[in-house]
């Protein structure tokens, strides 16, 4: 009787579709959480949401936005159904690395992919929540960083910008938001085995594969994991960042594999 009449949470999660963001929505969906589903391949949202609320009796609403897309992300956030507009969560997830060059023969292509994304795309969806996060004093936003906002490695630096421009975001966010009792957090992961090799390799699975062989990984669930203990925490207390590494990283660079192969 009570419980009917407590509104649960409603969180925002950025690529959904997958690996950290989709154990993200499994994990809070467990959790009681009301979920808006974002990501670009609609069907695997509708499955998701499908199993969510078959597993979990989560009610979830999927948006298929594409975070690069300015006009898209505004039409959507501002045509929420009344009971989807106040989102006291937001998961900025969705991002990428494409390709893995020096810069002197770096895709402009790709570059502009990773800074959209990551980077745009992230400012974009905060842009948009976060007046009515203010508004109502209330809400919680974690950017997804990476060990790759922390250290540069070979090859990456324009990943690793992205990611390095995140945590600066992060930053000021917490500055411009905390007037209003608006916690801002970030995760920084090392290694998590997820699509995110396939999609830098762009489909060469054989290189994927590599980067994950001769040691242990994060997998989503860890970081998972690590977002509900943010979220659960006493309202007086923000964690800040939480930078997990599997038991076999170091740093970016330092991988300990049973193999002599380097990670990338
Ligand atoms: P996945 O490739 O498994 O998932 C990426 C998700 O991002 C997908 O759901 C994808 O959805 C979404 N996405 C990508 N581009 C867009 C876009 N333009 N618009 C909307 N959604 C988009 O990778 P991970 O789960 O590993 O990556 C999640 C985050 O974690 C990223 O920000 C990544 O940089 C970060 N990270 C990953 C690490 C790793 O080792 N895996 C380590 C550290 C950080 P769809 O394609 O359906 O749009
Ligand atoms: C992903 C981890 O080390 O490939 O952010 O950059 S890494």
């Amino acid at each position: 009787m009570i419980e009917s009449t407590i509104r649960k949470p409603l969180a925002l999660i950025t690529g959904a579709t997958a690996g950290i963001g989709q154990a993200t929505a499994i994990r809070l969906a467990g959790e009681g959480y009301r979920l808006l589903l974002a990501g670009r391949r609609a069907e695997r949202l509708k499955l998701l949401a499908s199993d969510l609320k078959t597993h979990y009796g989560a009610e979830c609403y999927c948006v298929e936005v594409d975070v690069r897309n300015l006009k898209q992300l505004t039409e959507t956030i501002n045509n929420l159904p009344p009971d989807w507009k106040e989102i006291d969560v937001l998961i900025n997830n969705a991002g990428l690395a494409a390709g893995l060059d020096p810069v002197q023969f770096g895709s402009f292509d790709d570059w502009n992919q990773m800074i959209d994304t990551n980077i745009k795309g992230t400012l974009f969806l905060t842009r948009l929540v976060a007046p009515g996060m203010i508004d109502r004093k209330r809400g919680h936003i974690i950017n997804i960083s990476s060990i790759a906002g922390k250290e540069v490695y070979a090859n990456g630096s324009v990943y690793c910008a992205t990611k390095h421009a995140v945590e600066a975001l992060t930053l000021g966010m917490r500055i411009d938001f905390v007037p209003y009792g608006i916690k801002v957090s970030s995760v920084s992961p090392g290694a998590v085995e997820t699509e995110f090799s396939m999609v830098r390799f762009k489909g060469d699975g054989e290189r994927a594969k590599k980067v994950y062989e001769g040691f242990d990984p994060l997998q989503a669930e860890d970081i998972a994991d690590a977002i509900s203990y943010i979220l659960s925490r006493p309202s007086h207390v923000n964690i800040q960042d939480i930078l997990i590494m599997p038991a076999a990283q170091a740093s970016s660079t330092v991988l300990f594999k049973n193999s002599v192969e380097g990670s990338k």
